[in-house]
């Protein structure tokens, strides 16, 4: 039975050698890859941790089925040696992983500074304001687009363009927006994109994206933010510049549509 369990140890850490193998070409680490570049590197911070995460686990989980191993085929007469504490041990249980940590949190400084400081935001969107703001109310996604040749003002202004859960961006280019809250706090979740912001209430959070292929890919909620939650799904369509113009000059012509058709127009005008 001893050897039982030492060989039981033993399948985990063999289990996850196994998972490890198979996994990438079987897309079980994400559902799709990273749309955008962005992303990509997102995708690679997370790939450097789940390594060393998995060398951990597969070291240390052998290392214990080894010791139950050992004492599982020891001879019964040979009295059990007894030890506490080891400061060598303990010294380096504790200065590898801090430095682990410490290395991770160096290393992944460079994506964050790029996702989230401003001033390290592409160039492009440097020089402009947000092309939209994104709004995130209970339970829905607002966008407010400046008017045509306009810029994107941080207060409504009257010739701006709405639309609701449905967000347009440009290919190829890095697109910035607002993201900001009506009521409590919701959170933008792009899965394609890689891209997770917290939108919170009194703030505005520029967030910046660029997606090289054209596509349609899901806005989703990542906050419990009430009981119609799961219902915050949007689409973001990244496609060409011109599609997008397109679909701005229709939004304007929906907008400014007050219902009554050219006809009475104009036998109003007569
Ligand atoms: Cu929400």
């Amino acid at each position: 039975m001893k050897k039982f369990w030492a060989l039981f140890f033993f399948l985990w850490p063999t289990v996850a050698l196994i998972v490890c193998y198979i996994a990438p070409s079987r897309d079980w680490w994400f559902y799709t890859e990273a749309m955008s570049p962005l992303g990509v590197r997102i995708d690679n911070l997370f790939y450097m941790i789940l390594w060393i995460v998995t060398a951990v686990f597969i070291g240390t989980q052998y290392a214990l089925g080894y010791v139950m191993w050992k004492g599982a085929t020891k001879s019964e007469s040979q009295p059990a040696h007894f030890s506490h504490g080891s400061h060598s041990l303990e010294l380096i249980w504790t200065i590898v992983p801090a430095f682990v940590l410490v290395f991770i949190a160096l290393y992944q400084m460079d994506v964050w500074r790029d996702f989230r400081v401003k001033s390290s935001f592409p160039e492009e969107t440097q020089q402009d304001g947000a092309q939209m703001e994104i709004t995130a109310r209970q339970f829905e996604w607002r966008i407010r687009y400046p008017g045509p040749g306009k810029q994107l003002e941080l207060t409504p202004q009257p010739d701006d363009l709405y639309a609701v859960n449905e967000v347009h961006i440009p290919t190829g280019r890095p697109v910035k927006f607002n993201l900001r809250t009506d009521d409590v706090q919701h959170a933008f979740f792009a899965p394609e994109l890689r891209i997770k912001q917290d939108a919170v209430p009194g703030k505005v959070i520029p967030v910046w994206v660029m997606v090289e292929e054209s596509g349609t890919y899901n806005l989703l909620c990542a906050e419990l933010c009430g009981w119609g939650h799961y219902k915050m799904r949007a689409n973001i369509y990244a496609e060409p510049e011109e599609k997008v113009q397109e679909y701005m000059e229709q939004l304007l012509q929906d907008q400014n549509d007050d219902g009554v058709s050219e006809d009475s127009d104009d036998a109003d005008d007569e």
